[in-house]
């Protein structure tokens, strides 16, 4: 381990004020005074963070069963480690059956059986903390399992003491209490025939939604937290927390309603009341990071979920970026124009009080090499390098899920037999199974679209399975192109992907200009190039991304001139000038070789 990264790991906020002070400018000469407050930006640990996403069920097996478990991921601690990045972010590993692969949670105190025991989790948080990282968990409390003990209860009779911990309602004109409709197809409401009345599931029937009126559900989530947060874990990444809560009138869909259904669940009128409670009771207690996906929460909405002064969440997952490329659940082509515009709208939408995330993929979207690269063999490798530089440069705390680090790719679906995602199988039965739409139609959206793209298993050698699992039949198909793409192989090759990723996250968490600095599109219209400039003070970047496959002799707009090469994909050398003969899939990182001020650009 580096010195610098020593310092960083130690202490990362004064390590990267202390570099900020010392930062020179780009014409070399020592920064005199230090720059103001790094932009307004109070320093935390969060904001100086890369996060690397794991999926359990899909990292690593070491029983043999063809699942990921625990053990697996303590094994490649430091893989992990070595990838530079200091947060890991666990999907659910929680006690489940498994309808949702873990987003359905039966015991919150339990791991689940196939993954290990609260044993394995012991010691894979102690290899995090022994290795200076920080864990930060799942939290599914939008709903539980149907199985969870609550429930059982819960469905037992109108007056059983756990009735109230789901949203139950009687039917109305003899169907449903409204025409709320289900993520995973059909309506959002299923008729129990125990007592006769209907509960609420915005996902599939067996993830009931919980009610989070009632003060007790507030306070078992709350105790819940503290109960992972006592064993030391880092935070929460909070699965759909704006459906939390919901208005008690249940309104059906308005009468102009575009199909966007979770704008309508994540309108409930006492989020942000529940949000601030749960900060006061835990939260605050402790130093940790908290990420909510809000899913359904708009830009200008934001301020009100991260707003420091406000003592709710430190930070969101926005979805504008990562579902560019689809519509209405359909695949559509995007342009980059329309990226950079998302960019450029939550850096405006977002004062120094609040923080943003950066993420182009997770375990709910395509691979990112697939979506916003080029995953052709051409270009496979450079793309997913620029989309690495891009991530890891832009505004907010990056996101890395695992095997992007590795440029795995979508996997090439045949039939429905092929996918597991209760999401796919329902819209099979939705759309396929009634006629209404053709079997090639939806299987090439899947294809394009599905979650189980990024949900098979990571790539580690070329032995059979990928070196994921030693049985024959791993619990979802390994990408056949694992020959190729794997974590040995990568990092036996100084030019893969992964060790260019390494030198990307090592650049950011040395550079606060990277983290803190103002963020400029200099040429939003280009619609190949994306060019931007990083500004803290005096230190000044220059991010100049290809995202073509075509070569661009690309002149700098006026009163910029690349300077100094920090990094590139395409080992070029190019410096001290104002035009870049960009190759295909070129991205290169500059020192801004001009005066901020003098561009502009402050
Ligand atoms: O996902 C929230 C969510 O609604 C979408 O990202 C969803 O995956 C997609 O629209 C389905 O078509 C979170 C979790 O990340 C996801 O894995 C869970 O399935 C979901 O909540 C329910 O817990
Ligand atoms: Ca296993």
């Amino acid at each position: 381990m580096s010195f610098s990264r020593n310092v960083l790991v130690a202490c990362a906020s004064l390590a990267l004020v202390a570099t900020a002070l010392a930062a020179q400018d780009a014409t070399g000469s020592p920064a005199q005074t230090p720059p103001p407050a790094l932009n307004g930006y109070q320093p935390r640990w969060w904001k100086e963070a890369v996060v690397y996403q794991v999926y359990p069920r899909s990292f690593k097996d070491t029983n043999g069963d063809g699942i990921g478990d625990l053990k697996g991921i303590t094994s490649e601690l430091d893989y992990i480690q070595h990838l530079g990045v200091n947060v890991i972010w666990l999907s659910p590993h929680y006690d489940s059956p498994n309808a949702d692969n873990g987003y359905d949670i039966r015991n919150y105190r339990k791991v689940m059986t196939e993954f290990g025991t609260m044993a394995d989790f012991d010691e894979l948080l102690k290899g995090i903390k022994q290795r200076n990282m920080k864990l930060v968990l799942d939290l599914v409390v939008n709903h539980s399992s149907d199985e969870h003990a609550w429930f059982v209860e819960s469905r037992k009779s109108k007056d059983n003491p756990y009735r109230n911990y789901y949203i139950w309602r009687p039917a109305k004109n003899g169907k449903e209490p409204n025409n709320w409709t289900s993520f995973f197809s059909g309506s959002a409401w299923k008729l129990d025939p125990t007592t006769g009345e209907y509960y609420l599931h915005l996902f599939a029937e067996k993830q009931p939604d919980l009610n989070w009126d009632n003060p007790k559900v507030r306070h078992e989530v709350y105790d819940l937290m503290k109960f992972w947060l006592d064993k030391g874990v880092d935070g929460f990444r909070m699965d759909v927390i704006p459906f939390v809560s919901k208005d008690p009138a249940f309104p059906d869909f308005p009468a102009n309603f575009n199909g966007r259904a979770e704008y309508i669940y994540a309108a409930g009128p006492h989020m942000h009341e529940y949000l601030q409670e749960m900060n006061r009771e835990v939260l605050s207690k402790y130093d940790v990071m908290t990420v909510g996906e809000a899913f359904g929460v708009t830009l200008q909405e934001t301020p009100l979920l991260v707003d420091e002064r406000r003592h709710e969440l430190n930070m969101i997952f926005n979805f504008d970026a990562v579902r560019l490329d689809q519509q209405n659940g359909r695949w559509r082509d995007w342009t980059l124009p329309e990226l950079k515009a998302i960019y450029t709208r939550q850096d405006r939408g977002l004062d120094a009080h609040s923080w943003n995330t950066v993420f182009l993929s997770n375990h709910d979207n395509p691979r990112i090499v697939s979506a916003f690269g080029n995953d052709s063999a051409a270009y496979r490798v450079p793309s997913a390098k620029v989309l690495a530089t891009m991530l890891l440069t832009l505004k907010g705390t990056p996101f890395v899920y695992q095997g992007d680090e590795l440029g795995m790719t979508d996997y090439p679906f045949k039939s429905i037999e092929d996918f597991d995602d209760i999401a796919v199988k329902n819209g099979w039965k939705e759309y396929v199974l009634t006629r209404r739409v053709s079997a090639e139609d939806f299987l090439a959206n899947m294809r394009k679209t599905s979650r189980d793209n990024a949900r098979t298993p990571m790539q580690w050698d070329n032995s059979p399975n990928a070196g994921f699992t030693t049985a024959a039949k791993p619990w979802l198909a390994v990408n056949s192109n694992y020959p190729e793409v794997n974590a040995r192989q990568a990092g036996e090759d100084p030019n893969s992907i992964y060790h260019y990723y390494r030198r990307l996250i090592d650049l950011r968490r040395r550079t606060p200009a990277l983290v803190y600095g103002n963020y400029k599109d200099v040429d939003p219209a280009h619609p190949k190039v994306f060019a931007y400039t990083r500004t803290l003070g005096k230190d000044a970047y220059l991010v100049v991304l290809n995202f073509s496959s075509d070569a661009i002799s690309y002149s700098l707009p006026a009163g910029l001139k690349a300077g100094r090469l920090e990094t590139a994909n395409l080992g070029n050398s190019e410096e001290n000038t104002t035009t870049l003969h960009l190759k295909a899939w070129d991205g290169r990182v500059y020192r801004l070789a001009v005066s901020p001020s003098r561009a502009g650009i402050n």
